[in-house]
């Protein structure tokens, strides 16, 4: 596919389906999904709404603000190619202090049990913020898709807050660490919403994911 042709697929109908605190609410569906999981305040609702083009998902500094799972539908009819759309998950945070609350742990089950039981679910994207790096909360993660068998890409976010030499080092220190995950992609994509890096290398990343099916 041409990239502008996906350009054009992001630019195009997207709007937001309905949110889900709960597995049984989510309707079974043949739709492509692309869902972004990472820790809390890593910038996922930030970073769909920079590939969609607009402001579609609350972003906030206040970390813990995605409590549910968020659908949005992207491409709706729009090409031959995706005449059905896909659909973009807004994940819940993980990894913030007050981790015993219940609601944390009852939205955190219910992400892990769509990461569990999702046939559609055609790419799963995980979050890591350069300044923090790889994280327990985030190995912790890491381990279990790889338990599960759920293969995910890492991309960095927030990039504009570095040089471009000290991503490079978070970069090239992620990835050596990825190595032994069987379920790691071995390439990471590189972001900043805020200044719109790289979010035409997702774009491009989740194209390719859709022209594979
Ligand atoms: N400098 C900079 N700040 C960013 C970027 N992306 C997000 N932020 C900021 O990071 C904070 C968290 O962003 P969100 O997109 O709400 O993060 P989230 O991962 O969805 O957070 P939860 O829903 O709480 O898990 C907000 O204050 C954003 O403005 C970025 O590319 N650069
Ligand atoms: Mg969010």
């Amino acid at each position: 596919m041409k990239k502008l042709e996906a350009k054009k697929i992001f630019n195009g109908n997207c709007e937001f389906m309905f949110g889900a605190h709960n597995y049984s609410q989510i309707p079974k569906s043949q739709e492509p999904e692309i869902a972004f999981i990472g820790a809390s305040n890593v910038g996922k609702s930030s970073l769909i709404n920079a590939i969609v083009g607009k402001k579609l998902a609350i972003v906030s500094s206040t970390p813990g603000r995605t409590r549910q799972l968020n659908f949005f539908k992207v491409a709706d009819g729009f090409t031959q190619s995706f005449s059905q759309g896909f659909v973009l998950v807004d994940m819940p945070g993980y990894g913030f202090a007050k981790a015993k609350d219940k609601h944390i742990e009852h939205w955190q089950r219910t992400a892990l049990e769509y990461l569990h039981k999702r046939p559609n679910l055609q790419r799963l994207y995980l979050l890591i913020d350069p300044i923090k790096g790889l994280k327990e909360a985030d190995r912790d993660m890491i381990n279990m898709l790889n338990a599960v068998a759920v293969s995910f890409q890492i991309i960095l976010t927030k990039t504009d807050k570095l040089s471009q030499a000290e991503t490079k080092k978070t970069e090239e220190k992620i990835l050596k660490e990825i190595e032994k995950w069987p379920a790691a992609h071995p390439k990471i994509i590189l972001t900043s919403s805020e200044k719109g890096y790289g979010i035409n290398d997702i774009q491009d990343s989740i194209v390719e994911v859709l022209s594979h099916l």
